[in-house]
């Protein structure tokens, strides 16, 4: 185990993160090749991301941002005053600030696994609120996190913005939702992101978009694996692909092989068949009742909803 910043990252003697190997080296050997979508976000992949968010065809930052500038007051009604927001995830230096404006907390905690991300957000919000008490906590939110004793006694409001939920498939969203309702205890209230279902040629757009930057997020992967883990893999034979599945509400991303390939990662030989695909990331995009129903699976009771003026996203607010 060796540190980078506060992050605890296990590597074996060569300096290899012996998680993103095992991840890799199991998603290959299956049929379908799949690695779990946490791995596309090294320092090039988030910085690639962060220009996605930019982009004209990726409608989410801007409609989940715009909800949160015209419906802070409505949100504020729903809360009761002096909470402590808990953000799942280090938040992000445009949303973040919305919702605090909006409901003007007693203290900030933001959860997040990556130290580093997590130390440089709470600094950018400390900065923009002097009087607000933020406490950081280094944690995987997907489990039940201990929170801070100096917010014991506040009401919570959970925060987890970006429809990030659709990351994840029904049973992982589930048992996220159900350890933040255990994390923040009986009567707290979430805020929570969604993406919505819509016109295909929108959603894929999003995902495949015109300038190419979605695909060099997806592409960087492949180039992570062959820095990090030593392959072989020729990244000119993979192609980005976005693919709506209409049974499973979701996105996917995949990387396509245009031509049969042979690769080694980390010592291992790998064989792909021209249009054979490595799944990379799904993207789950909802309705208010899949919504809804989701929420209620894992304890929560929706109380209300906002969407922006192209009903392209949803925020909820539920209770617990
Ligand atoms: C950050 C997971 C919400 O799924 O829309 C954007 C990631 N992937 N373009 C999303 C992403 C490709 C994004 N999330």
């Amino acid at each position: 185990t060796t540190e980078k910043g506060l992050e605890l990252v296990n590597r074996d003697e060569s300096g290899v993160d012996t998680a993103f190997r095992a991840d890799v080296l199991s998603g290959l050997a299956q049929d379908q090749k799949a690695i779990p979508a946490r791995w596309l976000y090294d320092e090039a992949g988030s910085q690639l991301f962060e220009d996605i968010t930019r982009l004209g065809e990726y409608y989410p930052t801007r409609a989940e941002t715009e909800i949160l500038k015209e419906r802070g007051a409505e949100f504020a009604r729903h809360v009761p005053p002096g909470c402590a927001v808990v953000e799942f995830g280090s938040g992000s230096s445009v949303k973040t600030p919305l919702l605090l404006e909006a409901i003007d907390p007693a203290a900030y905690v933001p959860l997040d696994i990556s130290g580093d991300f997590l130390r440089a957000s709470a600094a950018d919000l400390a900065t923009k609120f002097p009087g607000l008490p933020v406490y950081p906590v280094e944690a995987d939110f997907m489990r039940e996190v201990a929170l801070p004793e100096q917010v014991a006694d506040l009401p919570k409001l959970g925060f987890f913005p970006g429809s990030t939920i659709g990351n994840m498939v029904a049973r992982t969203a589930v048992d996220l939702l159900r350890n933040m309702r255990a994390t923040l205890g009986v009567g707290a209230q979430l805020v929570i992101g969604l993406d919505l279902i819509k016109d295909r040629d929108v959603l894929l757009a999003a995902y495949d978009d015109a300038a190419g930057v979605t695909a060099r997020f997806n592409r960087n992967l492949l180039t992570r694996i062959n820095r990090e883990l030593g392959g072989t893999i020729p990244e000119e034979a993979f192609e980005h692909q976005a693919l709506w599945s209409d049974v499973r509400a979701r996105v996917e991303m995949h990387l396509r092989a245009v031509r049969d390939v042979t690769f080694t990662v980390a010592g291992e030989t790998f064989a792909m068949k021209a249009g054979e695909t490595i799944h990379t990331e799904n993207s789950h995009k909802f309705e208010e009742r899949t919504a809804w129903m989701m929420l209620l699976a894992a304890g929560w009771l929706p109380r209300a909803d906002w969407f922006d003026s192209q009903q392209r996203f949803c925020v909820m607010l539920a209770e617990a």
